[in-house]
């Protein structure tokens, strides 16, 4: 048997065969290769470096979907299916509509794969392949296995390994599909088999893609040391409210983290309430200053998030967010307008107030674009949320900015592996603000 899976672009610039810039290894497909049962032939094509092979001799078609490509992923579906080719999707935005997937499928993966790709296989095998195959979030991420890395060979990715340690969040951000995902539910893998992945391969700079990596503090604790005599570098994404276990944070550090995506989300008291993510609530404060304070003191290269586009938002407020950034000199900044992903509390409200644009299903419409607002902001238009949250990238990501933040003593400046880090890191996330601005979702065509 063989199978190809599939990992699709969002679109493409108009004149451009793919969206060009730095990608970073699909690790999903990497778990669902080495869950699938030896005897199974596998190959991989990444829809944002490579042709699709319509033509190619696959007994099954894997795609892994998120909101961003679910356009593309059914446009790739149906061609497969049109040949005759069987497909099944899966991921989280496939989980949260299945009923909008299912009609670009053979056969749906709800939830996480671990207990349920090997029936799904079996079940093709004979010809008995079913509609739905739903379980619950794994609760031992990929059940003992590794990761197959092979699939990504001959593919031009960052040198970056990506790698997960827990999923799930016990947050309940209103705007998060993850939390929706998962539930309040945070499950780890056991330390022992992360170590022996990471030493399974060769690089030394690993990307946890945890939703938040130090939700279990003890467990977090226990990874951290472990991982202290592997000697590593690692990147991931955390709550803030570690600030409030100083050994966790020692360990972390001793542990070679170099910085964490931080949802900062809001600059103030109100927004952050009102989005319920609690995790801010002790350091929203004083408008963070003991938490920008603290996260200097360890050293971390901090990536800090904001979502823009709030009831309590004004286009005044989206500029004081981004000169707060720049004002702080984070590492990395990212002001992502709030979208409402199906499931969560925030799109509930949105669809309630009569709210949403593009018939509420902004991510299939044809004149949806990257970044643009799909929802009626309460304190002004929609082109303003869009147009203010794309002049902050472009101010935070200026090359005067990158410069000015370049030269911040306690972290960037902290060693030279830092500093390189941090200039071979901002021109790409430069590039990336104005190659994705604005693209349809979407090729148009198979
Ligand atoms: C790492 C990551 C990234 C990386 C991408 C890395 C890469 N390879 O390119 C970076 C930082 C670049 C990124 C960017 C973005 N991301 Co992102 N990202 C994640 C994160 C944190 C982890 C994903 C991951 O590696 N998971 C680990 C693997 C093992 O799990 P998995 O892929 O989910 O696969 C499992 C199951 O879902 C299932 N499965 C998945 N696919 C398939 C397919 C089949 C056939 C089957 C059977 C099963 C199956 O089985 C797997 C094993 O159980 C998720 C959060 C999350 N919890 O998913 C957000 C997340 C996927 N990202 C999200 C978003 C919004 C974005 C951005 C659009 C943000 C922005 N505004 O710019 C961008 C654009 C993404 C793009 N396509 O270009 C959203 C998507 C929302 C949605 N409803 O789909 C998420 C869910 C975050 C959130 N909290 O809402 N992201």
């Amino acid at each position: 048997m063989k199978i190809a899976f599939i990992y699709p672009n969002i679109g493409r610039k108009e004149h451009s065969m793919f969206l060009d810039g730095a990608k970073m290894e699909p690790l999903g497909l990497a778990v669902l290769a080495g869950l699938t049962p030896p005897g199974t032939e596998t190959v991989m094509f990444d829809d944002r470096l490579e042709e699709i092979p319509y033509d190619g001799d696959f007994d099954l078609v894997a795609i892994s979907v998120q909101i961003f490509t679910a356009r593309r992923s059914y446009e790739i579906s149906d061609e497969f299916r049109r040949r005759g080719t069987t497909v099944v999707l899966g991921g989280i935005h496939v989980t949260l509509v299945p009923g909008e997937a299912e009609r670009h499928a053979d056969s749906l993966v709800l939830g996480d794969a671990e207990n349920s790709w090997h029936a799904l296989i079996e079940d093709a095998r004979s010809g008995r392949l079913k509609k739905r195959y739903s379980c619950e979030p794994a609760d031992r991420p990929q059940n003992g296995t590794l990761p197959r890395r092979e699939i990504f060979i001959g593919k031009r990715y960052l040198p970056i390994t990506l790698m997960q340690f827990s999923r799930g969040c016990p947050n309940q951000c209103n705007f998060c599909a993850s939390s929706v995902y998962f539930g309040r539910r945070h499950c780890t893998r056991d330390v022992g088999s992360v170590t022996e992945e990471i030493r399974a391969q060769k690089r030394r700079l690993i990307f946890f893609t945890d939703d938040n990596i130090v939700a279990d503090r003890e467990a977090a604790k226990e990874l951290f040391k472990a991982l202290i005599p592997l000697n590593i570098r690692w990147v991931s994404q955390a709550s803030m409210d570690m600030l409030e276990d100083s050994e966790l944070m020692e360990l972390l550090v001793k542990s070679g983290c170099l910085g964490n995506v931080i949802g900062f989300e809001s600059i103030g008291q109100a927004g952050v309430e009102g989005m319920q993510k609690d995790a801010n609530a002790h350091f929203v404060g004083d408008e963070y200053r003991r938490a920008v304070a603290e996260l200097r003191r360890f050293g971390q290269q901090t990536w800090a998030a904001f979502t823009v586009g709030h009831d309590t938002d004004t286009v005044e407020r989206i500029r004081e967010t981004c000169d707060f950034a720049l004002r702080h000199k984070f590492c990395f900044a990212a002001f992502n307008i709030l979208n409402p992903y199906p499931g969560t509390d925030l799109y509930r409200w949105l669809e309630r107030e009569n709210r949403l644009l593009y018939g509420g299903k902004w991510w299939l419409h044809p004149e949806y674009r990257f970044n643009h607002a799909s929802f009626v902001p309460k304190n002004m238009t929609p082109d303003e949320l869009t147009e203010e949250s794309f002049r902050c990238r472009q101010r935070f990501n200026s090359p005067g900015s990158i410069l000015r933040r370049a030269f911040e003593p306690r972290t960037n400046m902290r060693t030279p592996y830092r500093f390189f880090t941090y200039l071979a890191y901002n021109p790409i996330f430069r590039r990336e603000v104005f190659n994705k601005q604005g693209i349809l979702f979407g090729y148009g065509k198979g």
